[in-house]
């Protein structure tokens, strides 16, 4: 079993108040999709490897031969983020969480309004491509950011919301204007899929 692109779970046009039609299309249909070809290139041959799902992939990345392991990092990486990201949005997005989820951010981070701060804070702050993250360590939730596809996962922690600062995520409606692409992004955050998430690691 090679790694295979999973469907977009709604339209392309459905995010539209954050993501155009045409980045979503060339986001998931080609950056996705190059990502899991280039993963299933640099595991052809190692079954087992090619069986994992990709998230434990990542977790032990160090079980991956070195020859391949920066190869791994980057498409398997890539494939990892990206499948969480289609998951964590929706054409119902936006709002605020709710639950344990909303109490958890608020103990941690004050409240939403400084929450977001932080987040906007971590994808403005990071230089170059990659992606800014909600996650979950040891019980507790921080924010951090990433380089290039390096996931979380590979440092112990589970991202339950994360959002994709490459220019590809956003150039064609905001060219170099990241900041109004992070403030438009919460519209259409599905805290429902943020929740599950982080009721999984509890
Ligand atoms: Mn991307």
């Amino acid at each position: 079993m090679a790694f295979t692109l999973p469907p977009l779970p709604y339209p392309s046009d459905a995010l539209e108040k954050a993501i155009d039609k045409l980045t979503m299309e060339i986001h998931h249909g080609k950056h996705h999709k190059a990502y899991v070809d280039n993963l299933n290139a640099a595991l052809q041959g190692q079954d087992a490897l090619l069986n994992t799902p990709v998230d434990q992939l990542m977790r032990e990345i160090n079980k991956v031969p070195e020859a391949a392991r920066q190869k791994v990092i980057n498409n398997g990486g890539g494939h990892a983020n990206h499948t969480m990201f289609w998951e964590i949005m929706g054409p119902k997005g936006g709002g605020e969480p709710s639950g344990p989820l909303a109490e958890a951010i608020k103990s941690t981070f004050t409240d939403f309004a400084n929450f977001k701060a932080k987040i906007k804070e971590a994808g403005l702050g990071r230089f170059g491509s990659g992606w800014a993250w909600l996650v979950a360590s040891g019980g507790k939730l921080s924010i951090t950011n990433t380089a290039n596809q390096d996931s979380p996962l590979m440092h112990g922690q589970t991202p339950l919301l994360g959002v994709d600062v490459w220019e590809h995520a956003y150039y064609l409606r905001y060219q170099n204007r990241r900041g109004d692409y992070l403030d438009a992004w919460w519209n259409v955050v599905n805290w429902d899929a943020v929740a599950k998430r982080f009721a999984s690691v509890k």
